[in-house]
C-alpha cells in the first residue's frame, strides 16, 4: 500500500492512497489531512484497507503534483551499511580510511543527521551540488519510516546527496559534505506494510541521464545492508525522542566510478522495486 502527499490546485497538501498504479483515492473527505496519526495508529494498513472502501474522490495519477512524503520528521542517515560504500570511502580518503573500516564491523553505526522536513526536495525538484566542491554524487538508498515508538511502519526512496571531495579531503567535513541546500530527496510514495524480509529482497537501481543519454546506471539488492533495520532504527532512538517520527536512510551501496561527477541539468532516477521511483534535476547551489 502506498501513500503520498500531493497540492491540490489551491496548493493545499492531500494525502493519497495508491489504488492501482495511475489511480490515487484523496483521503482528505475520510478526515485524513495528515500522514501523521496514519503512521501512529496500531494498524496502518486495516485502517487504510476500511477506507479504501468508502466512496472517496478518484484522481488520475497523471494529474497530480506529488511532494516530498516528510511533515516533521527529522531526517537521519545510516553510512557505511554496504561493503561498495566502505571500500569506496576507503579509496577516496586519506587519513581518514581506517574509520571507514572500523565503523563497518564495530557494534555501533554511523548514523548522522540529514535534514528537517521542510528542508527534504521532493519528486520533480532540483537536487543539489555545492558550488564549492568539485566531486558530486548522488547516493540512492531506501529510507526507514518510523513513528514517535520507533516502529518502521513504512519505506520511501532517498537521495543522500553527497560531495566526495570534501568528504575525503577530512571526515570532520562530513555535515559539510552532506547538509546543505537541496541535498536530500525523499519519496514520493510511503510504501507500507512489507515486512523486513520481504524489502530485503528489493532493488535499488539508479540511472544518471546528461542530455538524454545515459551517464552511469548501477543497481544493488536492499539484501546486501550488513545490518538488519532494527538495529539501525534502535541506534537512532537510543537516548533521543522523535514526537512526530523520523525517516533514515539506510545507506548507499552504488557508487559511481571515481571519474564520475554530478553537473547541473543532470537527471538523476532512482527506483525501488517495491516502492517506485524518485527522479529530480541537478541545479549548482
Ligand atoms: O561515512 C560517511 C557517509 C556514508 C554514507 O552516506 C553511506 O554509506 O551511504
Ligand atoms: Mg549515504
Amino acid at each position: 500500500m502506498n501513500l503520498c502527499r500531493f497540492k491540490d490546485k489551491q496548493g493545499a497538501i492531500r494525502i493519497g492512497l495508491a489504488i492501482d498504479a495511475s489511480t490515487v483515492i484523496d483521503l482528505t473527505p475520510a478526515g485524513i489531512t495528515e500522514m501523521e496519526p496514519l503512521l501512529e495508529s496500531e494498524d496502518v494498513v486495516a485502517q487504510l484497507q476500511r477506507l479504501k472502501k468508502e466512496t472517496l474522490p478518484q484522481l488520475p495519477l497523471s494529474s497530480l503534483e506529488l511532494c516530498a512524503p516528510t511533515e516533521r520528521q527529522e531526517v537521519w542517515a545510516a553510512g557505511v551499511t554496504y561493503l561498495r560504500s566502505k571500500t569506496a570511502r576507503m579509496e577516496e580518503s586519506d587519513f581518514s580510511a581506517n574509520a571507514y573500516d572500523k565503523v563497518y564491523s564495530a557494534e555501533r553505526p554511523e548514523i548522522f543527521f540529514k535534514s528537517i522536513a521542510e528542508k527534504v526536495v521532493g519528486v520533480g525538484e532540483s537536487v543539489g551540488i555545492r558550488a564549492d566542491a568539485k566531486w558530486n554524487v548522488p547516493e540512492p538508498e531506501l529510507a526507514l519510516v518510523m513513528n514517535s515508538k520507533g516502529r518502521i511502519v513504512g519505506y520511501t526512496v532517498g537521495n543522500d546527496m553527497s560531495s566526495r571531495d570534501i568528504e575525503g579531503e577530512n571526515l570532520l567535513y562530513l555535515p559539510q559534505a552532506k547538509v546543505y541546500r537541496n541535498s536530500c530527496a525523499l519519496g514520493p510514495w510511503i510504501a507500507l506494510g512489507a515486512p523486513e524480509k520481504e524489502a530485503r529482497e528489493w532493488m535499488i537501481r539508479i540511472a544518471i541521464k546528461r542530455d538524454g543519454s545515459v551517464m552511469f546506471s548501477g543497481e544493488t539488492s536492499v539484501g546486501q545492508i550488513k545490518r538488519s533495520f532494527t538495529e539501525l532504527a534502535s541506534y537512532l532512538f537510543r537516548s533521543q525522542e522523535f514526537p512526530h517520527g523520523a525517516v533514515l536512510l539506510t545507506g548507499t551501496g552504488v557508487v559511481p566510478p571515481d571519474t564520475f561527477t554530478l553537473r547541473a541539468k543532470d537527471n538523476i532516477e532512482i527506483e525501488i522495486s517495491g516502492i517506485g521511483s524518485l527522479h529530480n534535476s541537478v541545479i549548482v547551489v
